[in-house]
């Protein structure tokens, strides 16, 4: 039995479109007699628990065959949702797949909302919070770095390691209560000392993971890299070095590139979204104007700016100049198979500010090692071991910065010599904050939000 009474619902749970198989998601108590009604009286085999039996599909209002499928029965609480689940594989047909839900439907099963199998799942106590969320992240991630750290955290590496926490924490609340119970005055300066310390502990801890984020967010959200510079610098070709194909337009001409042009790709993992724009310039020509007014933009929507050079301007006073007037990461000094000229004092005043690099383009040299550069200039030395929890997900940070703030309010409360309840109650603020990650501490609407954003069959 499940711990719900919920109405039985069904999805197709693979993509729209067609494929060698489909499959429908069936999930409630009714499951297994939506099914029945489904299957050929003369085939009607038992519904055997973990066993897939291979099944004539017939629509009962016609009378005519629909498929030939393998039906799979878990029985509640061993299933994905902890209810009675049954999974019909027929062949990967729009049309077969349609008839199938109707004839579900047909018998009072309703239409499944997005993510509310693994909403189900979650409120079963099947999977805590985190780990449905990682189904959502594995299933939407786009690179092989993205998809392991979803997993990770499936097999509940982050509740794991906030564990531990919860439970020292609910140990430090225990320790502090009973103390405080039978102390009259104020707490002896010696369990004062003790406890401080262990909050400043968890301090430590939680801190470490709330950093993790820096990187998690890169990981899991990918970033807008722009390239930008004067006209003819070789912006484009650099584009087109990096994600080895001719996407952008390059010719002799200045003011070639007239609109920003997007193209994904990946960096070691990380989801980038290179963006190359209309080299920046004063210019009568209205269409130039305006792609340079997206140039601009671009930038601003940029989470990294590469600056590029041309190796041949001796004096890159312009390029200085332009710089200076947006937030840039890296610099890089194309064209560097015809020499460079550019004078030492410039390529002073530029790596006093951020690492500059000499490629070219047109023949692919220091083209691999931009690629290194950027990685190293968004994760680098913050790469995370894998004994440690990366986290990626913007409402587990948040959590953990609130239980943060609890802590440290608790200890300065000890510090202060506020009363102990305010140090209490703020340990038990901190430690409700670390269950909202886990979901034990939820409100339903909360819950409803991370699951809506899943897709339906899910
Ligand atoms: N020798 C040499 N020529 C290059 C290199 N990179 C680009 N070029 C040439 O420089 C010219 C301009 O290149 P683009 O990539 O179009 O320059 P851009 O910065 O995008 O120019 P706009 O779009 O006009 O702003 C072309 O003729 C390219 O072939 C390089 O590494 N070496
Ligand atoms: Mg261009």
């Amino acid at each position: 039995m499940s711990l719900f009474d919920f109405k039985t619902i069904a999805a197709i749970a693979t993509p729209p479109g067609q494929g060698g198989i489909g499959v429908i998601r069936i999930s409630g108590k009714d499951a297994v007699s939506a099914c029945r009604l489904l299957l050929k009286a003369d085939n009607g085999a038992e519904f055997i628990p973990n066993r897939a039996v291979f099944q004539l599909l017939n629509n009962p209002e016609t009378g005519f065959i629909i498929d030939e499928a393998v039906v799979t029965y878990f029985k509640a609480p061993n299933s994905f949702t902890g209810e009675d689940v049954v999974e019909i594989s027929s062949h990967g047909s729009p049309v077969v797949l349609a008839e199938i839900l109707r004839v579900l439907r047909s018998t009072g099963v309703d239409l499944a909302q997005p993510g509310e199998f693994s909403m189900r799942a979650f409120l079963n106590q099947r999977m805590d919070l985190t780990q449905a969320e990682a189904i959502n992240d594995l299933i939407n991630s786009q690179t092989t770095y993205q998809a392991r750290l979803a997993a990770r955290q499936l097999r509940g590496e982050l509740s794991r390691q906030l564990q531990p926490l919860k439970d020292g924490l609910t140990g430090l609340i225990v320790h502090f209560e009973s103390t405080v119970e039978f102390v009259e005055d104020d707490l002896d300066p010696l369990d004062l000392k003790i406890f401080i310390a262990r909050i400043e502990g968890f301090i430590e801890t939680l801190s470490i993971m709330v950093e993790s984020y820096k990187v998690g967010r890169i990981i899991r959200n990918g970033i807008n890299l722009a390239l930008i510079g004067r006209p003819n610098v070789g912006k484009s070709s650099i584009f087109n070095a990096l994600l080895g194909k001719d996407r952008a337009i390059v010719t002799h001409l200045p003011g070639t590139t007239r609109d920003t042009l997007s193209e994904p790709f990946s960096i070691n993992g990380i989801p980038v979204n290179l963006v190359d724009t209309a080299g920046i310039r004063e210019t009568e020509d209205i269409i130039e104007q305006i792609g340079v007014e997206r140039t601009r933009t671009a930038i601003t929507e940029a989470d990294f700016v590469i600056g590029v050079l041309d190796a041949g301007t001796a004096d890159p006073v312009e390029d200085l100049r332009m710089f200076e007037n947006y937030p840039m990461d890296l610099y890089v000094i194309n064209k560097s198979d015809l020499g460079v000229s550019i004078r030492d004092e410039f390529i002073a005043a530029l790596s006093g500010r951020h690492t500059v690099l000499e490629v070219s383009a047109l023949k692919g040299t220091g083209i691999a090692q931009l690629n290194d550069e950027i990685y190293h200039q968004l994760i680098g030395a913050r790469q995370p071991g894998s004994e440690s929890a990366i986290i990626t997900n913007e409402r587990h940070c948040a959590a953990l910065e609130d239980a943060l703030a609890y802590l440290r309010r608790a200890k300065q409360d000890l510090i202060s010599g506020f009363t102990e309840e305010i140090a209490l109650d703020n340990l038990h603020k901190a430690l409700k904050s670390l269950g909202v990650i886990t979901g034990e501490t939820l409100i339903a609407d909360i819950i409803n939000q991370i699951f809506s954003t899943f897709c339906i069959g899910k």
